[in-house]
């Protein structure tokens, strides 16, 4: 809570760090956040950071569902080079494949893998040869253990698994590859791994052994990616709030913008891709930062006017929408939501251009996901379907390609706080808005004052 100067996308929160600048966001006590990650940008390009891997504060955590692991180990996985796997080959791994990540296993211990998703534009499939893994948590809260052999993270996302070291003594690859939702659109279909080696140090024969390799889903596989969503649920039956104070609905989805005059655009008949929520295509301020203009009362920097529901109704997952629908307005809109209220949101994708399934990422809040589906979101027959007893608490919500999802959440953190796509290259198209969470009554309520050292506009 009270968190909004320390969130860290530029021209959101503060203005960017400047080369040599230097920023004390926050200290880690009480962070429960799971998975710390760069939100600033340069030039277009995110870089993902993980300072710190859990940040969780010990004392903080409930109970855990499992018995204790014998070995905690985080993966990062970045969709970098499949190349790993190709020396791997041809070396024949008479030694050990020094590129490639060796993580050591005793047989018949039970280990916790921490996996993140740290890549910047691509979902992708996870997979432990021979190995079924049983997730127990998610974007750092705990969830009912289930037992899969294929997890599936958006970028930003995490996933916590307990594997048994129950197969035979010898190596076996991790592996993540895309999980590409798009029809047409390319990707970057290379393949990461690791190795899970058994019994190092203590059999050094295991290491000549060429790793098997573990069945990952086609890259177009939407039913393995939400079976695997499906599967995720609270570890115990949760209070949901309510009743509903804000009701949401928001488009989420690609568009084209016309190419300016005089100029050569990348997009399909010298358009320029972009993309929105509720057909506004967010754009950052280039001066100033929406909060410190809320703080400060300074105007001109952002309006107030983010539509609730989409400002004209149409069937949003047809095959055939009006081109006359596929041009975003630009503008630097927020909602404004009173302190305390429990907003419920429903996530609507479109098929204007490529329908994709969009990892949607709200920053300085958890929230619950009351249902997923596919088509246009129905309040008539899929309210009955809201999960009201144990959904899952995450913070990045996959909607699913050419579907919706349902999100719950009590806006009790004031400031402004980020929502986007967590494909970097969407942000960059303006899938993105912003909440201005009001100040409640009292000091504990309020926004702080900005720390001195905030990052000079
Ligand atoms: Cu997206």
């Amino acid at each position: 809570m009270r968190t909004a100067w320390a969130d860290g996308p530029e021209f959101v929160t503060q203005c960017p760090i400047r080369p040599g600048g230097s920023y004390s966001c926050f200290s880690c006590k009480g962070l429960n956040h799971g998975f710390f990650h760069e939100e600033q940008e340069s030039g277009g390009i995110g870089i993902p950071s993980t300072s710190c891997g859990e940040l969780r504060a010990p004392e903080q955590l409930p109970t855990p569902p499992m018995p204790s692991p014998s070995m905690a180990s985080p993966v990062i996985s970045t969709n970098a080079p499949a190349k790993y796997i190709e020396v791997c080959r041809l070396l024949s791994c008479a030694h050990p494949c020094t590129d490639t990540t060796v993580i050591p296993a005793r047989a018949g211990e039970t280990n916790l893998f921490r996996f993140i998703n740290a890549a910047l534009n691509t979902e992708l499939f996870v997979a432990i040869a021979g190995h079924k893994m049983t997730v127990v948590g998610a974007d750092a809260s705990y969830t009912k253990p289930f037992t899969t052999s294929v997890l599936m993270l958006g970028p930003g996302q995490t996933t916590d698994v307990l594997v048994t070291m129950d197969q035979p003594v010898s190596r076996y690859y991790i592996a993540a590859r895309a999980y590409a939702s798009a029809q047409g659109v390319p990707f970057d279909n290379t393949t990461t791994t690791a190795i899970l080696e058994y019994d190092c140090g203590f059999s050094e024969p295991v290491r000549v052994v060429q790793p098997a390799f573990p069945a990952l889903p086609a890259y177009n596989d939407t039913r393995a990616a939400s079976a695997f969503s499906a599967g995720i649920k609270s570890l115990s039956r949760v209070s949901v709030p309510g009743p509903v104070d804000e009701n949401l609905f928001f488009t989420v989805g690609l568009g084209l913008f016309g190419c300016p005059a005089g100029k050569t655009c990348g997009g399909p008949n010298n358009t320029r891709f972009g993309a929105s929520m509720n057909n506004v295509s967010f754009v950052l301020p280039d001066s100033y930062s929406i909060l410190q203009a809320h703080y400060q009362g300074v105007p001109g920097v952002f309006t107030t006017d983010f539509p609730a529901v989409p400002p004209v109704q149409f069937d949003y997952t047809s095959q055939n929408i009006s081109r006359s629908l596929w041009q975003p307005i630009a503008g630097t809109k927020v909602y404004k939501l009173k302190y305390g209220s429990v907003v419920q949101l429903v996530l609507q994708g479109t098929n204007i251009f490529a329908a994709e399934n969009h990892p949607i990422h709200i920053h300085g809040y958890d929230f619950y996901i009351l249902a997923e589906g596919f088509g246009n979101f129905n309040p008539a027959k899929d309210n009955a379907k809201f999960n009201l007893v144990d959904p899952p608490m995450r913070n990045t919500v996959g909607v699913p390609v050419n579907g919706w999802a349902v999100i719950r959440f009590v806006a009790n953190n004031p400031g402004v706080w980020l929502m986007h796509c967590h494909l970097d290259v969407h942000i960059t198209w303006g899938l993105a808005m912003a909440f201005l969470v009001e100040d409640g009554v009292g000091e504990l309520q309020s926004l702080e004052a900005p720390p001195v050292d905030l990052p000079p506009c």
